[in-house]
């Protein structure tokens, strides 16, 4: 759980790559869906904002949580992309579905981005109840998909940088 202190929408704009030529795709789930878009218009308005351009940002739904690691790959295998975000709300409820869903999507989508090499980002809230879910989705504690969105920034530079040196040998 985010500390109270967290902000996620607070970062140091200046030490932000440049998103100008990178190609994003952003999987969204359609469960909690006022949160959900929520995250995207934070993420999305944040890579505007740093200088992706809109013809090089792709949104794709999916119906829940579970199911962002298979439309992440499916991106991927269909796509050119150099980051992929995946934005979701998974509310605690009275069974123990939350703890499959939150474990199975957490570790699947950090296994596809070390199989494929690239950047998948992991911008699912996890929260005790739907105020949780609000606070963090634009609300007092900022927004995971501004969050997400700068991660993704952030890596694909990385990996652009590491490609261009190794060239550059
Ligand atoms: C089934 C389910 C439940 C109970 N809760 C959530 C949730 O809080 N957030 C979410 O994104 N998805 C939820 N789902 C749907 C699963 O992610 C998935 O879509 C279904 O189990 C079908 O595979």
């Amino acid at each position: 759980m985010t500390t109270k202190k967290t902000n996620l929408s607070d970062y140091n704009p200046d030490i932000i790559p440049s998103g100008k030529d990178l190609n994003i795709g952003i999987v969204v789930s359609e469960w909690n869906p006022t949160i959900t878009n929520s995250l995207l218009e934070g993420a999305y308005s944040t890579l505007v904002k740093h200088g992706v351009e809109e013809n090089n940002i792709t949104v794709e739904h999916v119906p829940g949580s579970f199911e962002l690691p298979t439309g992440a790959k499916l991106l991927l295998k269909y796509g050119k992309y150099d980051a992929i975000i995946c934005l979701g709300c998974v509310i605690q409820g009275e069974t123990r579905h939350f703890d499959f869903i939150c474990d199975a999507v957490a570790n699947a989508i950090a296994q596809l981005g070390v199989d494929e090499n690239k950047p998948v980002i992991f911008g699912v809230l996890t929260t005790n109840d739907m105020q949780q879910a609000i606070d963090r989705s634009g609300g007092k504690h900022g927004n995971k998909g501004v969050e997400a969105a700068v991660t993704a920034l952030k890596m694909a530079s990385l990996k652009r940088r590491l490609k261009q040196s190794e060239k550059n040998k």
